[in-house]
């Protein structure tokens, strides 16, 4: 699915707007958008359409119709292992979208109407937003079915809700609705579902306006923070991809091209 193109999409619908938003549907209504490997493999590939793109802002991730968001793993695919696809090989391949869309320099909102739910409630956790219709309903059902998720799935959660909570949502794999995740911190704002795309689209619009460098180095801050080495790696990637642009990076490689010595003398060293 590498060389997928966007006419091969079946589980997924692409679409991206003039003012920059990207939207990307999981459209697998009659299971409750469910993800089967495949379905894994098309949203890798529009995300990593929507990352390239010099034009798109901002994406926004959602499912078709308006009864689920994503219900997890298609359970009826699922096999020793992982989730099997048409080439009989098990994957778990959500969680490298998961770390692509938290690694994506660009705003992700997840728009969510009716249940985001188990591997579908993970992918709400990892986008940077979420604004849910009064039809939400949130949690893990892993327990319940012979699953769980031990990493962002887990430690992500317990820092957006706390641990208590956080143990109470695995442990006990209880539903919960819009308000009641509005008052946890799982979600940014509960809308009447009617004004569920209008409101996404306001909130999309106001970062759209804002600094698009400011947004990302800020979005890859607020994973250091978290994670790790990876995050480190991840804001230290901005201050490369600034320094390129800067005066005194240039002398460095101008330098080396006209084999002399570079001259840093003239670059101030600030407080
Ligand atoms: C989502 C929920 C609560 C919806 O309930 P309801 O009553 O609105 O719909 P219903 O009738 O249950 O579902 C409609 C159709 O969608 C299928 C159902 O089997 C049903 O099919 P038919 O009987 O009409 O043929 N469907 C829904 N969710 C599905 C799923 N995940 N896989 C396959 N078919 C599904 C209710 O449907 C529900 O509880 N669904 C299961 C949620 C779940 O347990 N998900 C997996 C969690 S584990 C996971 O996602 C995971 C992980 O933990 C770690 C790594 C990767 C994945």
């Amino acid at each position: 699915v590498s060389s997928l193109g966007k006419e091969e999409l079946t589980d997924v619908i692409y679409e991206k707007s003039e003012e920059g938003i990207a939207k990307i549907t999981i459209n697998r209504p009659d299971k409750r958008n469910a993800f089967r490997p495949r379905t894994i493999q098309e949203l890798s590939w529009c995300f990593s359409d929507a990352r390239d793109d010099p034009r798109v802002g901002v994406i926004v991730l959602t499912g078709a119709g308006e009864l689920a968001f994503c219900s997890g793993g298609d359970q009826s695919v699922r096999g020793k292992g992982g989730y099997v696809g048409e080439d009989g090989i098990a994957r778990l391949n959500v969680l490298d979208l998961q770390v692509q869309i938290r690694r994506l320099p660009k705003p992700v909102v997840a728009q969510v109407a009716g249940y985001a739910v188990g591997g579908g409630h993970i992918l709400h956790m990892v986008c940077d937003l979420t604004i849910a219709a009064d039809n939400a309903i949130f949690g893990q059902t892993g327990p319940k079915v012979g699953s769980f998720d031990a990493g962002y799935g887990s430690t992500h959660m317990a820092r957006l809700v706390g641990q208590k909570k956080a143990r109470e949502m695995w442990f006990l794999a209880r539903l919960y609705d819009a308000r009641e995740a509005l008052d946890m911190g799982l979600v940014n704002t509960v809308v009447p579902l009617d004004q569920l795309e209008t409101e996404t689209l306001v909130w999309c619009r106001e970062m759209l306006r804002n600094s698009p460098t400011a947004l990302r180095v800020l979005k890859a801050a607020l994973n250091a923070a978290e994670d790790g080495q990876a995050g480190i790696q991840e804001l230290g990637g901005n201050a490369t991809m600034l320094f390129y642009q800067s005066e005194e990076g240039n002398e460095g490689r101008q330098a080396y091209m006209e084999k002399r010595a570079p001259d840093f003398t003239k670059f101030k060293r600030l407080p």
